[in-house]
């Protein structure tokens, strides 16, 4: 079996990004996972730890989660059951199928999948793969900060991380891998959509809450509540982390941009962390002292996303722009 099922990612300068920052800005391009998304690294290093006898698996996911379990199962010879909400879109059931994965249509939302693919655990002795929550996948996803730092070298620092959060799965990993390379002092800029935004309505409350509906087009930034780590990471003083929302406005701008300079598709949920760089919230954060002026090499982790094709993007722009 392969020691890991991720890739070591590319990790690119943005010649355009930089020029709109101010700062050279480094793309982690996670989208060019096998699955398409940083997600891999987690439930790929999760399953090997966990799933290696196991019956088969079963994975609640807004789509990317499943993605990765879908294609680890396959790798490893287990049946893979993926539970997604009815706001997946096709594409993303095409295409876990293609990966042979038996997929359940559950809820309007990923917590409602979740529900149900807690069920099949206890009555079909499945082995659960969370999408977010678990420190197995925290230790995988960190792997994404230790290549980073092979690749810059000693004296390539980040003067900042920059990520999207829906469970807060990603930002565990990476606040995980910083403490890895000894870099737990580089600000982290926490990015969700407004409709999305468990993680930044439990720092605004002081404690963990419950959001009474997604109602934002990034999908996959769906959860209805942060993880408890994630929360505790915020309140921890050694760590810096800002929270910050774009509109769903601002994350489809950021995913065009992208598409047109960088050449390269990505999810709503992966435009939310671009959306700091195009949208200038970058420029604010400095501006209002929350990040340091001169900021030193910004490393924006393109964590990708499957839910995207021109069909769903064409609608996205209908949608959005009415
Ligand atoms: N998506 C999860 C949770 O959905 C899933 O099941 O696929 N970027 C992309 C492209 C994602 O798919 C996700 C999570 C995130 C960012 C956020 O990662 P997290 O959940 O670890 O904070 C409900």
């Amino acid at each position: 079996m392969a020691e890991h099922f991720h890739l070591n990612t590319p990790l690119l300068e943005s010649v355009s990004m930089s020029r709109r920052a101010g700062t050279p800005v480094y793309l982690k391009m996670e989208n060019s996972q096998p699955s398409g998304s940083f997600k891999i690294r987690g439930i790929g290093h999760l399953c090997q730890q966990l799933g290696t006898k196991s019956k088969g698996v079963v994975c609640s996911s807004g789509g990317n989660a499943g993605m990765a379990a879908a294609y680890v199962a396959r790798k490893m010879g287990v049946p893979a059951t993926i539970v997604v909400p009815s706001s997946s879109p096709p594409t993303v059931i095409q295409k876990l199928q293609d990966q042979g994965a038996a997929v359940q249509i559950v809820g309007k939302v990923w917590d409602d999948a979740n529900a149900e693919a807690l069920r099949l655990t206890e009555t079909e002795g499945l082995t659960y793969v969370p999408p977010f929550d678990h420190p197995l996948l925290w230790q995988g996803h960190a792997s994404v900060i230790s290549e980073v730092a092979a690749s810059l070298g000693p004296s390539g620092k980040p003067g900042a991380v920059v990520l999207s959060v829906g469970g807060g799965g990603l930002l565990c990993g990476v606040v995980q891998g910083l403490k890895d390379v000894g870099w737990t002092d580089v600000p982290i800029v926490a990015m969700e959509t407004v409709g999305a935004d468990c993680f930044n309505a439990a720092v605004k409350a002081g404690r963990r809450v419950t959001l009474d509906d997604i109602t934002s087009e990034a999908k996959c930034l769906g959860a209805k509540t942060v993880c408890e780590q994630a929360f505790k990471y915020s309140q921890c003083s050694e760590l810096k982390i800002v929270s910050e929302l774009v509109t769903d406005q601002q994350a489809l701008h950021a995913v065009e941009t992208f598409l047109d300079e960088e050449r390269v598709l990505v999810e709503m949920a992966c435009g939310a962390a671009l959306a700091a760089v195009y949208s200038g919230l970058l420029h604010r954060l400095q501006d209002e002292g929350r990040l340091p002026t001169p900021l030193g090499p910004l490393l924006v982790i393109v964590c990708g996303g499957s839910s995207v094709d021109m069909e769903q993007l064409n609608n996205l722009r209908n949608k959005l722009r009415t």
